[in-house]
């Protein structure tokens, strides 16, 4: 899934690295002439070696780039990750921060391959710091289980066919995994076949879902699956809604709508990971409207570019919650940016 990615970078870095090495190689072979010659000269039959010596010794096995290789080896590096759906934005923040440590880095000459490593890895998780840390649904709503604050409801949103009820239906799952009890509103009462896809999942997964007739008002739906978890003594409510752009007016106030009867703990936003970079500016104009809590990036297994998680991270702001790997109830991974990382760019 970050196949593309990773190729793409590990080249670059092997790449700069090979040259490197050349040129290491060079001027170790200089040093040596050198010594060799002032050895050559030392008259006294035993030289002391001093602290300031053995130190120095140390440092003439790291070398610090200059101001022309950084720059060639940024540019390599940009190049693929652009290619790999990295918006330039955060493409231009990523090279930055890796300009800055590796003007500031002396490398050891001889760990070259993983030091340059290191460096890639740190500025990656630079940029994914600009998120945050979302929350942890399953303690989340433990918690608010355990001070009499449930059913917790959870509203999931976005564009058309991104694997909204697929997700819910994943979510609950875990959820059930964990001990927690869950019931499903079927509101997305506008596509056809989308209240039977719902309960399809239901069924499946164990849990209940919530129905009305299609063309019923969504927010009604919601209205009474949370009337039922209360009854019932359910833990969360999972509320799943039509697709629809950002741009259609009509459907994003009816999902005001839905917020303000739904009254939501969580708003999840799920979206693609094949859309590229126009998924970020989605994301923003949701948000714009209804406060987003995180992110489900789906269909990470289908996507052989893989950069747009670092993009999302870093212009959105949004935390990631969940990555969508599959088709399966449990193909879904929690996002942490060590996942992204160790995925992009593995420790050697
Ligand atoms: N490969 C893969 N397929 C997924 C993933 N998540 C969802 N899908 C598939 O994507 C398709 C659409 O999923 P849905 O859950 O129906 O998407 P939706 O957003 O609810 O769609 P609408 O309600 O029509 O807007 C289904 O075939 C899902 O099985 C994922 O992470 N990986
Ligand atoms: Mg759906």
């Amino acid at each position: 899934m970050f196949d593309g990615l990773r190729k793409k970078l590990s080249e670059a870095v092997k790449g700069f690295i090979k040259r490197e090495e050349k040129t290491i190689e060079k001027e170790e072979a200089q040093e040596r002439r050198v010594e060799e010659k002032e050895k050559a000269k030392e008259e006294k039959p035993m030289v002391k070696v001093s602290l300031t010596t053995k130190i120095k010794g140390v440092i003439s096995s790291s070398v610090s780039l200059n101001d022309s290789e950084i720059d060639g080896f940024l540019e390599n590096i940009k190049v693929p990750l652009l290619e790999s759906d990295v918006s330039y934005e955060t493409t231009e923040a990523f090279l930055e921060s890796l300009r800055v440590s590796l003007t500031e880095a002396r490398v050891d000459s001889k760990n070259i391959n993983k030091e340059m490593v290191a460096l890639v890895r740190k500025a990656l998780f630079n940029v994914l710091a600009k998120s945050g840390n979302g929350v942890d649904i399953v303690q989340f709503v433990k918690q608010r289980v355990e001070s009499g604050n449930s059913p917790v409801k959870i509203l999931f949103l976005g564009p058309n066919g991104t694997g909204k009820t697929t997700t819910m239906a994943k979510i609950a799952y875990m959820l059930k995994k964990n001990g927690i009890s869950s019931v499903l509103s079927a509101s997305d009462t506008f596509r056809a076949a989308a209240i039977e896809q719902t309960e399809h999942h239901a069924n499946k997964v164990g849990v209940k879902a919530i129905k009305g007739k299609y063309g019923a008002d969504p927010a009604s739906i919601a209205f009474d699956a949370i009337a039922h978890a209360k009854a019932n003594s359910i833990n969360a409510v999972l509320i799943d809604t039509a697709g629809r752009q950002e741009t259609n007016r009509n459907l994003i106030s009816e999902m005001e709508k839905m917020v303000r009867v739904a009254k939501p703990d969580l708003i999840i936003f799920v979206g693609e990971s094949t859309t590229g970079n126009q998924l970020t500016e989605q994301i923003k104009e949701f948000n714009k409207f209804m406060k987003i809590d995180g992110i489900v990036l789906t269909k990470l297994d289908c996507d052989v570019k893989g950069g747009n998680a670092i993009s999302i991270a870093y212009m959105t702001g949004i935390p990631l919650l969940f990555l969508g790997t599959g088709e399966s109830y449990d193909a879904l991974v929690k996002y942490t940016p060590e996942f992204i990382v160790d995925a992009i760019m593995p420790n050697n």
